[in-house]
């Protein structure tokens, strides 16, 4: 028989999965259940070689040191008499504890369990899993399965980022699958697939909506001086072939701003516990085409003047009107601009553009009265919609962002700064 061994004097501990079936053959040290209490996971593994003749226990129950688990027989075991040292050697792993046992916890089923466990990774393949009860665990709330998870740790081991890398398929917390309804009930109807752009698109706009925690910061610009200073050189740009448009004078102000505030010009890595800054000042522009919304890269945009910004920026458009956008062309953006400035509307959320931290939405200019300390004066204002990633910008951060952008816009000179 196979008790519960010393766990600390804790009573009422939970089973939450058991690893063996009857008729198992299990090799020393294979973890036969996991237990959890109010501060730790914990594994039992086989203080012995053996095969498993009866179970004691079920998910659910409360167990305490001694209690029964699993009635193995050992008579196939080579050794049986290490028993009381293996048991002390219980595995435990509180939920904080990061560094994961240097030993891979190893399912050696030899034979698919019969009946359904907690887990589905112990019912379907022979292939031996390394992780630890924690992943375990994790992977048991996400409904991960682990076989098809490729562990990223030594000897393939799998790891809590792993899990974090993998979409949870039907926790408590995943997002319910929309009812099919039948529309032709309703009246009339017809069918339109959707584009390759707005497949991506929506697969995209999924995964960043639901992975970062987004804020938006809504701002408005005094743009008046720097409208006119547009209009004073508009007809220059047009006589080279191009449109001079506020966007250029947004795409310089938020290079100053990513370098006065270098977390905006960062990105997660696949752990989440690291940074990575970046030194260049490459911007991505939201374009609205017939196939639906790409983005091309703009690049070295601190390095290039207006005008040039201009023509690449009439140019990228073209391009991706066209549908003639290579891959590289939608490469490597740090932070992205999406501007319905030319349609209308006051404000709207934006999306961000993983792996950047922020994305800034730009709404239509208007002409408002604004308090100059004695009266009204008629001032253009633009809007500015600002989101980004709460993992990484404070609530403060992004506001000064936002403010340090309107004060750029209302006077251009500070560019130059
Ligand atoms: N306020 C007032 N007028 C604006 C403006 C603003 N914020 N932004 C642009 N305009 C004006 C332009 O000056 C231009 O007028 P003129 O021809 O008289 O100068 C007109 O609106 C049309 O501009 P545009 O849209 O052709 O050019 P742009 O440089 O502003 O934008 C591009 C280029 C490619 C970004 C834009 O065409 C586009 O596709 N926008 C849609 C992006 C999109 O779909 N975003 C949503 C993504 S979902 O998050």
């Amino acid at each position: 028989m196979v008790n519960v061994p010393d766990i600390g004097g804790a009573e009422g501990v939970e089973v939450i999965e058991i690893l063996v079936q009857v008729g198992d053959t299990i090799e020393k040290e294979s973890p036969l259940i996991n237990l959890e209490s109010e501060k730790a996971t914990m594994e039992v593994p086989a203080p012995f070689a053996g095969v498993v003749k009866a179970l004691h226990v079920k998910v659910g129950d409360k167990v305490a040191e001694g209690s029964a688990i699993v009635e193995m027989d050992a008579a196939m075991a080579k050794t049986t008499e290490e028993s009381a040292a293996t048991a002390a050697e219980t595995q435990e792993i509180t939920e904080s504890a990061e560094p994961l046992p240097e030993k891979p916890v190893e399912q050696t089923s030899a034979e698919a369990p019969k009946q359904p466990t907690a887990e589905p990774t112990a019912s379907v393949s022979q292939e031996p899993i390394y992780a630890s009860p924690v992943v375990r665990r994790m992977a048991r709330e996400r409904s991960i399965d682990l076989h098809q998870v490729t562990g990223s740790g030594r000897k393939g081991r799998i790891t809590k980022e792993d899990l974090y890398q993998q979409p949870a398929a039907s926790s408590a917390m995943a997002m319910p699958a929309a009812a099919a309804i039948d529309f032709s009930k309703f009246g009339e109807i017809t069918q339109q697939p959707l584009s390759r752009i707005n497949k991506l698109s929506a697969k995209n706009m999924h995964r960043n909506w639901v992975s970062a925690p987004h804020v938006t910061q809504f701002d408005e610009a005094d743009i008046t001086e720097m409208e006119a200073f547009r209009q004073a050189n508009k007809k220059q740009a047009e006589q080279q072939g191009f449109k001079f448009t506020p966007l250029v004078f947004i795409m310089k102000a938020v290079v100053h701003a990513l370098k006065t505030y270098p977390r905006f010009n960062s990105s997660l890595d696949g752990s989440g516990e690291m940074l990575i800054m970046k030194n260049y000042y490459h911007l991505g522009i939201a374009v609205d085409t017939p196939n639906g919304l790409v983005v091309p890269v703009i690049r070295d945009v601190d390095k290039k003047g207006l005008f040039i910004l201009a023509e690449e920026l009439a140019a990228v458009s073209k391009k991706a009107r066209d549908g003639k956008l290579t891959a590289r062309d939608m490469q490597g953006q740090c932070f992205t601009i999406s501007s319905l400035g030319g349609i209308d509307g006051t404000a709207f959320t934006p999306i961000i553009n993983l792996p950047d931290v922020a994305i800034l939405g730009v709404s239509k200019s208007q002409i408002k009265p604004l308090y100059n300390g004695k009266e009204f004066e008629p001032r253009l204002m633009l809007p500015l919609s600002l989101s980004y990633d709460h993992r990484v910008i404070d609530g403060a951060v992004g506001a000064r962002f936002a403010s340090f952008l309107v004060q750029c816009l209302s006077d251009v000179r500070r560019l130059l700064l």
